[in-house]
């Protein structure tokens, strides 16, 4: 194992191979503090080459590879499950300037998505993807788990933004499509297979994205409503008259309940509500007239400005922390037709109590998430990390009601033995086939979509 860290320090350096377990426990630990695993070290190339360069010598000594961004995932995908190299992206950080005229740009692997945001908001661009983790969530992370986020509704998940790759297979050959041609029909499409892979197929490295004109022009409204039907229904009156929705986020009153705990943050509205919709509309400057005449029912706070549409949005962004404070989440990321929303959301309650332990502590249930494209973040606080029945119980909940088992996290490690519950043998046995065509030993991410 020493030999391995020494060829890897030979070929990019011993600053950039960590071996103190203390240095390498920000990266062997996940942001959950639910997955942890040994790397023999951690690796940190700056350049592609010097990825070609890690993964020939982990395939010289056979050692398994586990690509990191950001380390934002939350199912466990890019912390090691057994030993081996954990290859952290962060350090390829090219940016090019934008390209106004396709309206696109390419960044490297290890760019926050915010810093992104910043470079192409400065041409007057917009990124399609934000998230709650902007500022440690990396171009190469979100590409290796297809993110979503908060604005999937209006511009897609990451795969829509992706107009092609670089990355690195796993016998360290280079696959470069950084031209940016949107015309382009020749074959295979090896950017969307990567994307979403989850680090099995190849290292990316550099993206050629998307970009779109900038709606600095939104109106964000919080409104208090009673459930998921009503929040549906609202929202449909809303897209209705605004076709501009860039977002439709829920939470409910327990989530509130911990984010105003964590943030001391006031109460949004005058009254308490059992459930909360916060939708942002962007578009033109006179676009918020045509939200004028939706009533909106119980209370409903209207921002205008980017301070007050950044204070709503703290109830909804500060979830995730908020219950991370709170202890060691079991967290699932469902999604169901918007039609069966409502009638999931009753069920959840019942089935995350049939399965937790009756000894244990009572199970508490938050709840929030992207209700315009019917996802739900199900987090259950209380019984124990190690315990999967309540995971289990929810991901069969979802495909029962004809919905999936990751909307927009992934299969990573926590769900490989749910994956059979949306995806058939024969597709199953398809992906497989493909893996193993790409890289034969299984060097790359082991344990994580399948076993
Ligand atoms: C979000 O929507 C993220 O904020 C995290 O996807 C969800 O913490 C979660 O369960
Ligand atoms: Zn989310």
């Amino acid at each position: 194992m020493d030999r391995l860290a020494d060829d890897l320090a030979a070929a990019i350096g011993t600053e950039h191979v960590l071996t103190d377990p203390d240095l390498m426990a920000g990266y062997t630990t996940d942001w959950t503090r639910r997955y942890r695993g040994d790397a023999v070290c951690v690796a940190r190339p700056g350049t592609t080459a010097q990825v070609a360069d890690v993964v020939r010598v982990c395939a010289r000594h056979r050692a398994p590879i586990v690509p990191q961004g950001g380390n934002t995932g939350l199912v466990g995908g890019a912390v090691p499950a057994g030993a081996g190299v954990l290859l952290s992206t962060r350090r390829l950080r090219r940016l090019d300037p934008v390209d106004t005229l396709a309206a696109q740009v390419t960044a490297g692997a290890g760019v926050t998505i915010a810093e992104l945001h910043a470079h192409v908001g400065a041409a007057g661009l917009e990124y399609g993807i934000s998230l709650a983790s902007r500022d440690s969530a990396t171009v190469g992370g979100t590409i290796a788990t297809n993110a979503g986020g908060l604005h999937t509704i209006r511009y897609g998940g990451t795969r829509a933004q992706l107009l092609g790759v670089e990355a690195v297979l796993a016998d360290g050959s280079v696959i470069a499509r950084l031209g940016g041609v949107p015309a382009d029909n020749t074959g295979y499409d090896l950017a969307q297979l990567l994307a979403g892979s989850e680090g099995t197929l190849g290292v990316v490295t550099a993206a050629r994205l998307r970009l779109r004109p900038a709606e600095p022009h939104a109106v964000t409204v919080l409104a208090g409503l009673d459930g998921v039907g009503t929040a549906v229904t609202l929202l449909a009156e809303i897209r209705a008259r605004a076709p501009g929705v860039r977002a439709a986020e829920y939470f409910e009153a327990a989530g509130l309940t911990l984010v105003r705990e964590h943030t001391g943050l006031p109460a949004p509205l005058p009254r308490a509500y059992p459930a909360y919709l916060l939708a942002e509309v962007a578009g033109p400057a006179d676009h918020a007239e045509r939200l004028a005449g939706i009533p909106l029912p119980g209370d409903a706070a209207v921002a205008l400005d980017l301070p007050g549409s950044a204070a709503l949005w703290a109830y909804r962004e500060r979830h995730t922390e908020a219950i991370s404070a709170a202890g060691v989440p079991h967290k699932l990321d469902i999604a169901v037709p918007l039609a069966r929303l409502a009638a999931l959301r009753g069920a959840l309650g019942d089935a995350v109590r049939a399965a937790s332990a009756p000894s244990g502590p009572p199970p508490l249930m938050i709840v929030f998430g992207h209700i315009g494209v019917g996802n739900l973040h199900v987090n259950v606080l209380g019984p124990d990390p190690a315990d999967q029945a309540v995971d289990e119980a929810v991901l069969r909940l979802a495909a029962a009601y004809g919905g999936s088992i990751s909307a927009e996290h992934g299969i990573g490690r926590a769900k490989v033995p749910s994956l059979r519950l949306n995806r058939s043998p024969q597709e199953i046995a398809a992906m497989r086939a493909i893996r193993t065509a790409l890289d034969p030993a299984g060097l790359l991410n082991p344990g994580i979509l399948f076993t």
